[in-house]
């Protein structure tokens, strides 16, 4: 594995894109080497590649997007030519080439300097359920974690409005209660209901996930709640019927963030044994302070994930 920026993501010596003129933006996809192909997903017509560039590693994303309202008209010219590809009695199925610039637009997202964590992240999985007791957790999890996570670096530039500011969506400045959401970095046009994508990143940095929360962070959750359902309706004009709410257990990365999603997306970002909906979190919380920190939290570990090395040592070994 090539010189990556340090052993967990750091970027502090990474220009912020603010920092960036928009020539060296527009640079920044040329040059790179195409080191393998980490994964293809065809449902959401993504694919994820490593990339080399001056002896660091990288990933790029490329994800096609959705169609635009031109499409229509562009399919049913006259001029276009179709290849039927099959027919049967009333049903056909035909090849179509396109022109449109939208349709063929590319969204990539560069990750560069990327490190071990980010090629596993973005690699083919194989998946292995895992059943997280609070003792596993509190014994290997969470020592796991807090020496391994992902480095939050981008979430402090967003705190400190080093990043993103002009992208916020609503704030609030309170150091207890308080958050700060922006759109998602994966989040397509964030006015389009069908691909809307925010997180709200809290203000306090003392909470790593769900685990941490008891009922002393209730204002802290229904403040975020109550306040981006809010901004999100002022500036969107959709409110909370049209959007999942949720947090991750495992995050990808340990300060306390919640995803305002559209209920539309699908995906990786709402499985079952990782998606808790803030609104569920909220009732387990009222009916039981410990409630995260009494429960056995079941989710998928990648077998390529160093967290499954921990698990392999620690559990599986144990059970048998
Ligand atoms: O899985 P987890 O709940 O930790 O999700 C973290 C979310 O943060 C993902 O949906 C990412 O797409 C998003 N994200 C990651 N990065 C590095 C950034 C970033 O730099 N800016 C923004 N706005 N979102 C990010």
């Amino acid at each position: 594995m090539k010189r990556a920026s340090d052993s967990n993501g750091a970027s502090e010596s990474h220009p912020t894109p603010e920092k960036m003129s928009k020539t060296e933006l527009s640079d920044q996809l040329s040059n790179f080497k195409l080191v393998k192909q980490l994964n293809c997903h065809n449902d959401t017509k993504t694919i994820f590649l490593q990339v080399e560039k001056e002896e660091k590693m990288g990933v790029i994303i490329l994800e096609k997007q959705p169609f635009d309202d031109k499409i229509a008209e562009e399919v049913l010219s006259e001029d276009l030519r179709s290849q039927v590809v099959f027919s049967n009695d009333i049903y056909s199925t035909h090849k179509v080439l396109v022109q449109s610039k939208a349709t063929n637009e590319i969204k990539t997202t560069l990750i560069y300097p990327a490190i071990e964590r980010h090629i596993l992240k973005y690699s083919a999985k194989d998946p292995f359920v895992f059943e997280e007791t609070p003792q596993l957790y509190s014994d290997f999890v969470k020592p796991f974690f807090e020496k391994e996570a992902l480095n939050c670096q981008w979430v402090y530039n967003i705190l400190e409005k080093k990043s993103e500011s002009e992208r916020i969506i609503c704030e609030d400045a309170d150091p207890q209660i308080g958050f700060v959401c922006v759109p998602d970095l994966r989040a397509n046009d964030l006015s389009d209901v069908q691909t809307f994508h925010a997180v709200a990143i809290v203000n306090r940095r003392d909470l790593m996930s769900i685990r941490d929360l008891n009922a002393s962070h209730l204002d802290l959750l229904r403040n975020v709640q109550k306040l981006c359902l809010k901004g999100i309706k002022e500036k969107f004009s959709f409110g909370k019927e049209k959007l999942r709410v949720f947090l991750h257990y495992q995050p990808s990365f340990y300060h306390l963030h919640i995803h305002f999603a559209s209920i539309h997306i699908q995906g990786t970002h709402v499985q079952v044994e990782r998606a808790h909906l803030l609104s569920d979190v909220i009732q387990n919380l009222e009916m039981q302070s410990n409630f995260y920190q009494k429960k056995t939290m079941t989710y998928v570990v990648n077998q390529q994930d160093p967290l499954m090395e921990v698990i392999r040592e620690n559990v599986i070994t144990e059970a048998e």
